[in-house]
C-alpha cells in the first residue's frame, strides 16, 4: 500500500485529529474499502474511504450524488445519526475526491459498535436485514425517482443479462467454456423465464420503486449488543428498480446455508426458514406497502437474482475476471455453481416458497 498516497487522499476530507491509521477493510467485490483511524486529543475516531470502482461506474460523480441525495432525504426520517450513512465532506466542501489517476473517493463516518454478517448466523439476524432493507424502501417511497441517475444501466434487466452472458459463451475468451458445457446448459434452459418481471411491470403489475438493487446481508449494519438492524449501506446502485429484485438478491445471498463462495456443493443448501424469516421481516420493513400483485411475484424475484447472479459470475469467468475481484483462478467458477445449486433446490421447493409468501404476506 503507498502509504503517502492514501495520507494525500485522506487528507482531503474534513477529519477530527491526525491519521493513525489506514487499512484495507471489507470484502465488496467492486469498491476498495479502507477503514482509517485518527486521533484527536486522545480520542479515536473511525472512517470508511472508499474507492470507486471507475471501470464498474463510469460516471462516480454520479453515484455520489444520487448517495447525497438519498442519504439526506432518509436523515429527515431517522431516529438517531447510526440510522443514515454520512458522507465526510471534504476541506473544499464537496462530497468526494479525484485523486492524481483520476479515481474518485469518498468517506463515512463509521458506525460503532455495529456489525454486518457474510453469512447469517441466524433466523432473526435474517429477519432484521429484511426489516432494514423493506423499512429503506418504505422510507424512499416519495422519494423523486426521476432525480435519480441510473449508475449502472439495466443492472437487473435480466434478459439484457442473460444477452451479455451470451456473448461471453459465443466469444469464449479464456477457452474456458468447454469445461463448463453443464452449467451453460443450465441458464440457457431458463431462459423463457427470464422476461418474467420486464413482463409483469409492462403489465402494470410491478411498480418501478427506488430501491437498493445489492441487498446483501453484509449491507446491513446491526447493532452489536442488540442485533437489531441500525443502518442500510453501499448505496452505490440505489436507483429505480423493482421490490422483488431487492428481496430476491438479499435470499440469494442470505437464504443460503453456505457462502457465496462455497466450493462444496454439498453444503449449499437454500433454506425454506430462512426464506420464512426475510420473508416476515420485509413484509413488516414495508409496512403492507406493497402491491398484492408484486407479493405474488415475491419467488420469482428470488430465482430471478439468484440465476441472473450465477450468469453473471459465470460470465465473467468465461470473459477472464474483468468484473468482479477474485482470490483464486476459478473464484468466479465456483460462486457461479453455488448460485446454480441454489436455483435448482428453489425450483425444488417452488410449492412451499409460494405457500410461505400466502401466508406471511
Ligand atoms: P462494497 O461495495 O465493496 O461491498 P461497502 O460499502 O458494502 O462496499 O463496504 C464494505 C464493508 O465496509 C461493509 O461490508 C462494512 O463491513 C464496512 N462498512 C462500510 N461502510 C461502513 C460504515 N459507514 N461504518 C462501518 N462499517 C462500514
Ligand atoms: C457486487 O460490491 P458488492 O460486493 O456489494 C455486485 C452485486 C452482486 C454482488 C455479488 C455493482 O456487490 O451486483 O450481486 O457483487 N455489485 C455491482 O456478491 O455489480
Ligand atoms: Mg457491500
Amino acid at each position: 500500500m503507498d502509504k503517502v498516497f492514501f495520507e494525500k487522499c485522506v487528507k482531503q476530507f474534513d477529519i477530527r485529529g491526525s491519521i493513525v491509521s489506514i487499512a484495507a477493510y471489507g470484502k465488496g467485490h467492486i469498491n476498495d474499502t479502507f477503514l482509517v483511524r485518527t486521533i484527536d486529543n486522545g480520542t479515536i475516531t473511525k472512517y470508511i474511504m472508499q474507492r470507486v470502482n471507475s471501470g464498474v461506474f463510469k460516471k462516480p460523480e454520479q453515484v455520489i450524488s444520487n448517495i447525497e441525495k438519498v442519504t439526506a432525504f432518509l436523515k429527515v426520517r431517522a431516529g438517531s445519526e447510526r440510522e443514515v450513512l454520512s458522507l465526510i465532506p471534504t476541506n473544499d466542501g464537496k462530497t468526494f475526491i479525484k485523486d492524481s489517476t483520476g479515481d474518485v473517493w469518498r468517506m463515512y463516518d463509521f458506525i460503532d459498535d455495529s456489525i454486518c454478517l457474510d453469512i447469517v448466523e441466524n433466523e432473526n439476524d435474517f429477519y432484521e436485514c429484511a426489516f432494514a432493507f423493506g423499512k429503506f424502501q418504505r422510507d424512499l417511497r416519495d422519494f423523486p425517482a426521476d432525480t435519480l441517475y441510473e449508475t449502472i444501466p439495466n443492472f437487473h434487466n435480466t434478459p439484457v443479462r442473460f444477452g451479455a452472458f451470451l456473448s461471453a459463451v459465443a466469444a469464449d475468451k479464456c477457452g474456458r467454456a468447454e469445461t463448463v458445457k453443464k452449467e451453460i446448459k443450465f441458464i440457457t434452459e431458463r431462459q423463457d423465464f427470464y422476461s418474467v418481471l420486464i413482463d409483469a411491470e409492462k403489465k402494470g403489475e410491478l411498480p418501478l420503486r427506488v430501491t437498493h438493487n445489492d441487498t446483501k446481508s453484509n449491507n446491513v449494519m446491526l447493532d452489536y449488543k442488540t442485533r437489531k438492524a441500525l443502518c442500510v449501506i453501499d448505496l452505490d446502485t440505489v436507483m429505480p428498480g423493482y421490490s422483488v429484485t431487492d428481496f430476491g438478491d438479499a435470499i440469494r445471498f442470505g437464504a443460503s446455508t453456505a457462502a457465496e463462495d462455497e466450493r462444496d456443493l454439498d453444503k449449499v443448501h437454500f433454506s425454506i426458514d430462512l426464506f420464512k424469516a426475510y420473508t416476515k421481516g420485509y413484509m413488516a420493513g414495508c409496512d403492507g406497502k406493497l402491491k398484492d400483485t408484486e407479493i405474488m411475484l415475491l419467488p420469482e424475484g428470488a430465482k430471478m437474482m439468484t440465476i441472473e447472479c450465477g450468469m453473471r459470475f459465470l460470465a465473467d469467468y468465461l470473459s477472464g475476471d474483468t468484473y468482479f475481484k477474485i482470490n483464486y483462478h476459478d473464484h468466479n467458477l465456483v460462486r457461479a455453481r453455488a448460485q446454480l445449486k441454489l436455483v435448482s433446490e428453489m425450483e425444488e421447493k417452488w410449492e412451499e416458497m409460494k405457500k410461505v409468501v400466502k401466508e406471511y404476506c
